[in-house]
Order: C-alpha cells, then sequence, then structure tokens
C-alpha cells in the first residue's frame, strides 16, 4: 500500500483525528485518487476496527475514537469525492423510535455505516413511525435503521413497519433493528429485515443486505 495511505489507516485506527486530518490533506496534495484514499485507506481502517471489536481487542470507547477520526478525514475528503461522483455503498435513513431518547449506539451505528461508505439520514430520537416512512420514501433509501433501548419503546419497531406499509414502501426497503433489549427472534417475530447485536455487526448485515 502507498506510504501515506498506510499512514492514514495507521491514524485511524489508533484514533488519532489530528494524523488522520493531516494525513489526507497529504493524500490530496500527493494527488491519490479519493476513491482510494477511502477505500483503501479510511474505509479498510474501520473495517480493522470493527473486527478488533468482535475479537474482543477493542471495546466502544475505542470504537468512537476511531470512528471520529473517520469522520474527520471524510470532512476534507467529501467535496473530492462528489466531484469524483463515488457512489455511495447505500443509502440508509437511521433514527432511534419513538419515545427513546437513548442515541449513544444508534450514533456509533451510524458512524460505522459512514466508514463503510453509506450515506446516512439520521433522524435523531423519538422519531414516530410515521416520519422514519416519509423519510424513507423521500430519499429512496435502501435501508432504514431503527435503534431502542427500552423494552417499552422497542414495540414502536412494529408501528414503523406497519407505516412503511400504509405508505407503501416497505417492499422498497431493507429493516434493520438493534439495540440492547432486541434478539434476532424479536426481528423475525415482526418481520424486519435483519438485527445485529454491536455497530460493526450492524455494517455487515447492512452490506449483504445490498448485495
Ligand atoms: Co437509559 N436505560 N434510561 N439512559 N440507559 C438503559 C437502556 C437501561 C437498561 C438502564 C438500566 O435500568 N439498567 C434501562 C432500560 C430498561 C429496560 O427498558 N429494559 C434505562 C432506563 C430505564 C432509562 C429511563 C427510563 C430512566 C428514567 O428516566 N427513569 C430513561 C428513558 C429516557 C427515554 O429514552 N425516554 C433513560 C435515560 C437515559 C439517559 C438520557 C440518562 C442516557 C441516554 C443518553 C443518550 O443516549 N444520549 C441513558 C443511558 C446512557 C443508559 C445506559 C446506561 C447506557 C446506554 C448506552 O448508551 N450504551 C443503559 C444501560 C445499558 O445499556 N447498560 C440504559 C452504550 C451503547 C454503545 O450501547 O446503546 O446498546 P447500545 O448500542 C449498541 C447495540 O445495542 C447496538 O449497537 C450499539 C453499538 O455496539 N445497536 C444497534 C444499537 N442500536 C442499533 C441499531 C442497529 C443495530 C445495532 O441497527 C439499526
Amino acid at each position: 500500500m502507498h506510504t501515506t495511505l498506510e499512514e492514514i489507516y495507521k491514524a485511524v485506527v489508533a484514533g488519532n483525528r489530528e494524523q488522520t486530518t493531516a494525513k489526507v490533506g497529504q493524500a490530496i496534495t500527493e494527488n491519490l485518487p479519493p476513491g482510494d484514499i477511502l477505500q483503501k485507506a479510511l474505509i479498510a481502517a474501520m473495517t480493522e476496527v470493527g473486527d478488533l471489536f468482535e475479537q474482543g481487542e477493542f471495546y466502544v470507547p475505542e470504537m468512537l475514537v476511531a470512528a471520529r477520526a473517520m469522520q474527520s478525514g471524510m470532512t476534507i475528503l467529501k467535496p473530492l469525492l462528489i466531484e469524483a461522483d463515488l457512489q455511495p455503498a447505500g443509502k440508509v435513513v437511521l433514527g432511534t423510535v419513538k419515545g427513546d431518547l437513548h442515541d449513544i449506539g444508534k450514533n456509533l451505528v451510524g458512524l460505522m455505516l459512514e466508514g463503510a461508505g453509506f450515506e446516512i439520514i439520521d433522524l435523531g430520537t423519538d422519531v414516530p413511525p410515521e416520519k422514519f416512512a416519509a423519510a424513507v420514501r423521500e430519499n429512496s433509501a435502501d435501508i432504514l435503521g431503527l435503534s431502542a433501548l427500552l423494552t417499552t419503546t422497542m414495540t414502536e419497531m412494529e408501528n414503523t413497519l406497519e407505516a412503511l406499509e400504509d405508505l407503501g414502501v416497505r417492499s422498497d426497503v431493507k429493516v434493520i433493528i438493534g439495540g440492547a433489549p432486541i434478539t434476532d427472534s424479536y426481528a423475525e417475530k415482526i418481520g424486519a429485515d435483519g438485527f445485529a447485536p454491536d455497530a460493526s455487526r450492524a455494517v455487515k448485515l447492512a452490506q449483504s443486505l445490498m448485495g
């Protein structure tokens, strides 16, 4: 791998924001293709971070600082990616369900998906079913990601699936769900397309659903 790309990769895994920003800037002045900076350095590093998390070598704080370092690199790279007309891996509408204000896990899922090249439309917390459905339609989303941390709010996931049906967009979008009280069998029961127990596996699930 080109030395500067390798340096970006290492800076992201280490969660070093300043170094990531500086090295992405350097890669741009060295005329490295924006697609390579994205795929071979930033996304590859976040894939490594996800693997380290799954192996129990990284915990949530390490994953968060790495994701933030990656985002700082993305800020500089974004205008060049738009110029190069690189297509995102997919479009994801994301949010925490109605009545639920927990957003740390949801934000982490969003950062990791962004790290994997997805475009994220984050609706925030306490999002009513109809708002999710409208955003899916407006943005022609490929994936809808729902997060819930409370046993009292997880039922809003089922209501959101109903809202998608009501708006006639259920078959246009894959629905993935997660959060502490959520299980595979709950996802199956309500007819979601998949469940992920953590941010790293949410990325793998989204990638597999995009085919
Ligand atoms: Co609340 N809270 N909280 N809380 N809170 C829990 C969830 C609770 C388990 C604590 C407890 O009692 N042990 C409990 C829920 C009990 C239950 O329903 N079974 C609880 C409660 C009761 C409450 C209140 C009702 C307390 C009260 O006011 N009486 C209240 C509710 C407010 C509301 O939402 N309406 C409340 C409030 C809060 C704070 C505001 C203080 C704060 C939230 C701050 C914020 O998010 N900005 C808070 C916090 C911090 C927690 C705990 C301590 C930590 C949650 C967290 O951020 N975890 C939590 C206890 C716990 O979980 N240990 C608790 C770290 C985060 C990285 O993990 O969110 O699980 P997590 O996300 C993971 C995975 O779940 C998964 O990937 C993430 C990253 O790996 N994932 C997805 C999440 N979303 C996904 C979506 C996907 C895929 C994977 O696809 C789209």
